[in-house]
């Protein structure tokens, strides 16, 4: 029997994992207690890596669509025809009539991250989506603007604050995200054991909720008013205190103006959270020393999802808590994406482009994906013909997926990089397979630049792979030689690593490849530190509180603010939800994680389901206006009323050749979530607050 250690890679979390096998069989995975960021937790998910690894439904030969249905072919063939009909397509309609998306799972895997610049170099095309533009792109928005740089994002200081204020996220059940903090549920309590505080803002009471010490229902998609009341309140009593940030802001006149007439009691009429509470959570945010507040999905994913996460960051700033132990910081990575494109001194860009149809914002270079479907369906010089889907999967996590789904299958060309047959590449010409996590080496690019210690870690391949699957950069790496018409490249993904690390923060310290072979449970490099001067990106070395995009967006604010948002048709708010035992779309054939009770239902609040005669375990029909679904109720006081709850990533139809997820009762949320609702400042989709109905199916 032999002992492997690695990081999982399923979520943001990045527990160290302890695998026992023997061969190719295992034995046992268990925490890491090594490990100096995890220290032995898991959850029920990294043993189900097991079960992908070993899946009889994961793909392993590179496979092409025919009369007769899929057949298999040879990487060859498959690698050649695929770029031959790239090449006509872009040849017929030009280059950007060829689309790539790209899923989450690629910010997961190190081969993917390094290989896909030059991919995307290759394939020229300005038609680009990825599942950032259905997540966390206000994110990288208020970065870019006021700090100069997209991927400057803060996290949490969790092991040293004594104030969590958590808005739209439920890190109990998703593990944290844009915020690397394995085990959360015990640096909740050690907040507690401290005389801390944890409040949670959500419209559901969540697993988080729970354990935090205080609770407040929100109305969905009106944190904008709760934050704005925050601020307010800041100033009013004169609690603004920048600490070493002092002389190096601008725009504070106009956050004062601007928060001048969204007092608590303003905030109240909309959220439906007591003006008294509003005051009191920010009056105990500002006389604690070290309080910070954490902004996520629920809040980046709704109509005002760029304002949101702006003024989140506001608040911790004039809080006196950016930069801060205690407050959000800024990781010091071993390898950091800003050092390999720094903004510093550059001329700044005039605008930022627009889409060719609905003319949304192009932020890092991406269409935003709740325009996939139109870019696809309406004519004109960049209409997308074909697509390259690599670890994505649209149809399920794209608002309005029967819309993307029929667009897709019009399409004159569709290949995908998968490691299963899905909902969307069902209906791809060529699919080739890719290893599955075990099969391949992780160094965590992304994640390690958004943990809440410094840490480095590299884990090498634990199996041999399987049939005949490739990793991702290998197959990334033959479609852009031949697109190039060029040999191979000899580059592999560990001398770039260790080219990385050896110019990197810590290099000097001998920091490298080799040492991190040497230390399979990973390398602690400390704390976060008071980092961001060091780091920050705008040209005037200056953090920039109150940039124009986002005071434009504030004229929308007050458009909505004067509507009514209520309607006759569909008189309940639908939001998102995670659950524990799955990740997104793609975990749902282990069987590890698919036994038990049926997690795909709909919540809703016992005083809702009664007026609409609804028990427990009925099956009901909701409606939006793009489409309708038949689910499970369930009945719960953990809603608020008027809300609907689904969870994200389920769907896998019944006719479906992942088995063990076809067997189960699945629903997609996203043939309810409206493409045409979008924070029209950031692209990003407004999954949260859609407005449907409900009844006995
Ligand atoms: N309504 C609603 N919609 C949502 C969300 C929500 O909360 N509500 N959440 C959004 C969020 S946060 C995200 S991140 C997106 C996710 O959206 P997607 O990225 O589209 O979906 P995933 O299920 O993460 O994975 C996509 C595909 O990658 C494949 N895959 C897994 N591992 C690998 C691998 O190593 N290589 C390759 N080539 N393929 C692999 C899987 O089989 C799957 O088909 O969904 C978004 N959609
Ligand atoms: N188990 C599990 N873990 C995961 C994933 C998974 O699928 N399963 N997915 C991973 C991915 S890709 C991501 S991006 C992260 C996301 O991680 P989180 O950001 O923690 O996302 P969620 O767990 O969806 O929590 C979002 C919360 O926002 C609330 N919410 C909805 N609308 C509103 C609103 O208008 N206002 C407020 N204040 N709250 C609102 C919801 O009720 C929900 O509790 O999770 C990651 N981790
Ligand atoms: S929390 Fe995330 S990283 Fe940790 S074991 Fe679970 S899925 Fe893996
Ligand atoms: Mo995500």
């Amino acid at each position: 029997m032999k002992t492997h250690y690695r990081t999982c890679n399923i979520c943001e979390a990045l527990c160290g994992i302890e695998i026992q096998h023997e061969g190719d069989k295992i034995i046992s995975i268990k925490g890491d207690p090594k490990d100096p960021l995890s220290r032995g937790h898991i959850c029920p998910k990294a043993v189900a890596l097991q079960d992908f690894h070993h899946d009889e439904d994961r793909l392993l030969f590179p496979l092409k669509k025919t009369e007769e249905g899929f057949v298999r072919i040879s990487w060859e063939e498959a690698l050649n025809y695929t770029v031959q009909k790239i090449k006509e397509i872009q040849e017929n309609y030009g280059n950007n009539s060829v689309a790539t998306f790209l899923g989450n799972p690629n910010a997961h895997s190190m081969g993917n991250l390094l290989f896909m610049r030059p991919f995307l170099k290759a394939l020229k095309t300005r038609s680009r989506f990825s599942a950032s533009s259905v997540d966390q792109m206000p994110h990288h928005v208020a970065a870019l603007h006021m700090l100069g740089h997209s991927l400057l994002n803060p996290v949490p200081d969790l092991d040293n604050t004594n104030y969590l204020l958590i808005m739209g996220a439920n890190p109990v059940v998703s593990n944290g995200s844009m915020m690397s903090s394995p085990d959360i549920k015990k640096r909740m309590r050690a907040i507690q054991e401290r005389n801390g505080k944890i409040v949670v803002i959500d419209p559901r009471r969540t697993e988080t909720a729970h354990k935090a010490n205080e609770h407040y229902f929100i109305k969905p998609a009106t944190d904008v008013y709760f934050l704005l009341a925050l601020i307010h309140v800041l100033f009013r009593e004169e609690k603004i205190r920048l600490n070493h940030w002092k002389n190096a802001v601008t725009g504070l006149k106009e956050i004062e103006e601007l928060v001048e007439s969204y007092s608590p009691e303003v905030a109240e009429g909309f959220t439906g959270i007591k003006a008294a509470n509003i005051r009191t959570i920010a009056l105990e945010m500002a006389a604690a020393d070290r309080a910070v507040l954490y902004s996520r999905m629920g809040l980046s994913t709704q109509t005002f999802g760029g304002l949101c996460i702006w003024l989140s960051n506001v608040f911790n700033i004039l809080n006196g808590n950016y930069d801060r132990v205690g407050g959000m910081m800024f990781p010091r990575p071993a390898i950091d994406p800003i050092s390999f494109s720094p903004k510093k001194g550059k001329p700044k860009y005039a605008s930022i482009p627009l889409s060719r149809v609905r003319k949304l914002p192009k932020y890092l270079g991406e269409i935003p994906s709740v325009s996939l479907a139109e870019e696809m369906e309406t004519e004109g010089e960049d209409q997308i013909k074909a697509l390259v889907c690599i670890a994505g999967n649209p149809v399920l996590s794209v608002p309005n997926g029967r819309r993307v789904e029929k667009a897709i299958k019009k399409l004159e060309f569709h290949v995908s990089l998968d490691i299963y047959l899905t909902e969307t590449n069902k209906h791809a010409d060529i699919i080739l397979p890719a290893s599955s996590a075990l099969e391949r080496s992780q160094y965590d690019v992304t994640f390690l630049n958004l943990a809440i210690r410094n840490i480095a870690k590299y884990s090498p391949a634990l199996f041999e792979k399987k049939g005949e699957v490739k990793d991702d950069w290998q197959i990334l790496s033959e479609l852009s030689s031949r697109l190039k018409g060029e040999e191979n490249t000899k580059l592999s993904p560990e001398a770039m690593i260790d080219m990385a690390l050896k110019m990197g923060y810590y290099g000097k310290e001998g920091l490298s490849l080799e040492k991190l072979k040497q230390h399979p449970h990973g390398i602690d490099l400390g704390p976060l530190d008071e980092s961001l001067k060091d780091r920050l990106q705008t040209d005037e070395e200056c953090i920039h509180l109150a940039p124009k995009e986002f005071l434009m967006d504030l004229a929308r604010l007050e458009t909505a603010s004067k509507g009514n948002s209520q309607s006759e048709e569909y008189p309940f708010q639908l939001i998102g939800r995670r659950v524990l035992r799955q990740h997104n779309t793609w975990t749902h054939n282990s069987h590890r994680l698919s036994k038990g009770k049926n997690e795909c239902t709909l919540l809703i609040n016992e005083k809702d389901a009664k007026l609409c005669g609804i028990l427990d375990g009925t099956i009901v029909l909701v409606q939006s206006c793009v489409g309708k679904v038949e689910v499970e109720a369930e009945i719960t006081q953990d809603i608020m009323e008027g809300v609907l709850s689904l969870p994200q990533g389920f769907g896998v139809r019944k006719n479906s050749k992942m088995k063990i997820a076809a067997a189960q009762n699945s629903v997609s949320i996203n043939d309810l979530t409206d493409d045409l609702r979008v924070d029209f400042l950031t692209g990003n989709a407004a999954l949260n607050g859609v407005p449907v109905s409900v009844s006995i199916a």
